[in-house]
């Protein structure tokens, strides 16, 4: 493999910190996941499953401290504290680096350093970006053979000698008192010790696709976003792309690659969590997925809720954290409605029902997005796909209707900015908190969130024909606690709504907070949903709703005079509009 200089200076750099006793260069090639794959499993870092039932496929056991993103750790290391804005946690880079320095000294010795060099993006793509990391894990060298394409394709995309971002990891003693993921903008570098965890370690994936992304994005004039990518097919065969923002953990794996109750529809699945998005000489915002797999939240997912997704881990795939059947395959809760006897949960011990969840309520699985049933053809095509509809939805049990549409990007863009969400397992902390999460993008946006509403509203002034956004939330509750709306297949309906909106023939009603579906024009042939039951779904409370905008007032408050006027103009214009009501 032809390597640049910087590269190898870079990666010297590296070495001469952590002093491994070797250094490998990956290139990505089927032996070489064969032959980490063999020595992980000799030394007990993965665990065969069935070769029968399950082929290729393995169990990792993480550490029990290392099972979820830990944003308390992760830090943008801007040059000044207002750059990184309130929400994000700062160090400058020079104390960063001195607090991490001793973690790395020496952390690699008597172990191999292994240099990834990946492309986010389809080959042959203007948009797509090379990073090369350092690590000393097997496993997340596995892993991002998975996520990303590695080796020699990305050193060719390169369009000079510093075009990259550069990664060091290590997984120290994997502490959490010795544990950061830092983000040095300026340097178009991260750093990430003490942890082996997905989203802390894989670091194409949330450090450098969109902390950092987003930062270069702001400075290019494109969008790096924590978004699904789904093309909705017609009964004629006209596809419509929607790109989509949801929390982690909340159903947007699910949705990427949803199987239609509706007959005649169909989706197909272009990625599950990043879409880099930029607009084209046309004016139109045309979406790739950098990555090039899947690393999904196993728990909930079944032949109900997912069944390409179910279909796709039956091969080839690295489980995280999962509990094991005794015939050797992986099982988590929701899999089937029962589990099965005899489980070993995910920490290694016999299963008992009293002792909590079998497998990890964040475990995981990591596999090819090329294994999924409904991958799109044109997945890969290095211009994208125009993107006609944006999405934003939220986990929440009450306030937030089922769907309802802005009214122009601006209104859009204030809606995407005004989410909240209910945490869940996929971060270290409690669950089921209710936090502001404007456009899912609280804990990825690597610069100043009020810089970053002002960049998403200056972006819709440089489209010909914004696409339509839309605010969905599929978790809202009854007063008996049931879901209202049922979820999964049956999303295809909200999406037909979507879709026939974009082409003008869908029917709304406005309201303050947007245009909800107008009464039967949300297809429910073939669902036994009563009105009431969809009106309490689709229901603007007032009084709900100014409170949920005090918060929101709140929130914005912290960013001073940073924050957009038109931002808080359309939230001045929501209150009149409530009190009008
Ligand atoms: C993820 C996340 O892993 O958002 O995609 O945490
Ligand atoms: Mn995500």
């Amino acid at each position: 493999m032809s390597r640049t200089s910087v590269v190898e200076k870079w990666v010297d750099e590296a070495a001469a910190l952590t002093r491994p006793s070797r250094t490998v260069w990956c290139d990505g090639s089927k032996a070489e996941y064969d032959g980490l794959v063999e020595a992980m499993l000799r030394d007990g870092t993965l665990l065969p499953l069935n070769s029968r039932t399950y082929p290729n496929c393995y169990l990792h056991r993480s550490h029990p401290q290392d099972v979820a993103r830990t944003e308390q750790l992760t830090y943008i290391c801007a040059g000044a504290r207002d750059d990184a804005g309130p929400t994000n946690n700062w160090m400058s880079p020079a104390d960063a680096k001195a607090k991490a320095t001793p973690w790395f000294r020496g952390s690699m010795r008597s172990r191999t350093m292994y240099v990834i060099p990946y492309l986010m993006g389809p080959a042959g793509s203007a948009m797509s970006r090379v990073g090369v990391m350092v690590t000393d894990s097997e496993y997340v060298v596995a892993s991002m053979h998975l996520m990303t394409r590695v080796g020699p394709v990305a050193i060719q995309h390169m369009r000079g000698d510093d075009d990259f971002i550069a990664g060091l990891h290590s997984i120290g003693d994997l502490s959490p008192d010795r544990r950061l993921i830092l983000h040095f903008p300026d340097e178009k570098l991260i750093w990430s010790v003490g942890s082996g965890y997905g989203g802390n370690a894989l670091l194409g994936k949330k450090c450098h696709a969109l902390r950092i992304g987003s930062s270069q994005a702001r400075q290019e004039g494109w969008l790096a976003e924590h978004m699904l990518i789904i093309g909705v097919e017609d009964p004629e065969g006209r596809v419509t792309y929607l790109a989509a923002a949801m929390p982690s953990a909340s159903g947007k794996t699910n949705l990427a690659m949803v199987v239609s109750s509706l007959p005649g529809w169909r989706a197909w699945t272009l990625g599950d969590d990043i879409a880099w998005m930029w607009v084209d000489a046309h004016g139109q915002l045309r979406a790739i997925n950098p990555e090039r797999g899947f690393f999904g939240v196993a728990p909930n997912t079944s032949p109900k809720t997912n069944p390409n997704g179910t279909t796709m881990v039956r091969s080839n795939t690295i489980f995280t954290n999962v509990a094991l059947t005794p015939s050797g395959e992986p099982w988590w809760e929701g899999l089937t409605p029962e589990p099965p006897a005899g489980l070993v949960d995910w920490q290694g011990r016999p299963w008992q029902p009293a002792s909590g969840p079998a497998a990890h309520p964040n475990s995981r699985f990591t596999v090819l997005a090329s294994q999924c049933p409904s991958i799109a053809p044109n997945w890969e095509d290095p211009q994208g796909v125009p993107i006609s509809g944006l999405i934003f939805g939220s986990r929440r049990s009450a306030v937030i209707p089922l769907v309802f549409e802005a009214f122009d990007w601006t209104h859009g863009v204030f809606l995407g900015s005004a989410m909240s969400t209910e945490t869940t397992a996929a971060i270290t902390g409690k669950v089921g908190v209710v936090r502001r999460d404007p456009m899912a993008m609280l804990p990825f946006c690597g610069y100043n969130m009020a810089e970053y509403f002002a960049h998403w509203l200056g972006i819709g002034q440089r489209l010909s024909k914004p696409p339509r956004i839309f605010r969905v939330n599929w978790f809202r509750r009854d007063a008996d606690g049931s879901f209202l709306w049922p979820g999964y297949g049956e999303n295809m309906r909200v999406l037909k709504w979507m879709v026939e909106r974009i082409r003008g023939t869908a029917r709304a009603d406005e309201t303050p907070i947007g245009s909800i579906p107008a009464p039967g024009s949300l297809d429910l042939q073939g669902l036994a949903m009563p009105a009431d039951r969809l009106a309490r779904a689709l229901r603007v409370d007032s009084a709900e709703w100014s409170s949920a905008l005090d918060d929101l007032g709140e929130f914005y408050g912290q960013f001073g005079q940073r924050l957009p006027a038109p931002i808080s103009k359309t939230l001045a214009a929501t209150r009149r509009k409530l009190g009008a009501a």
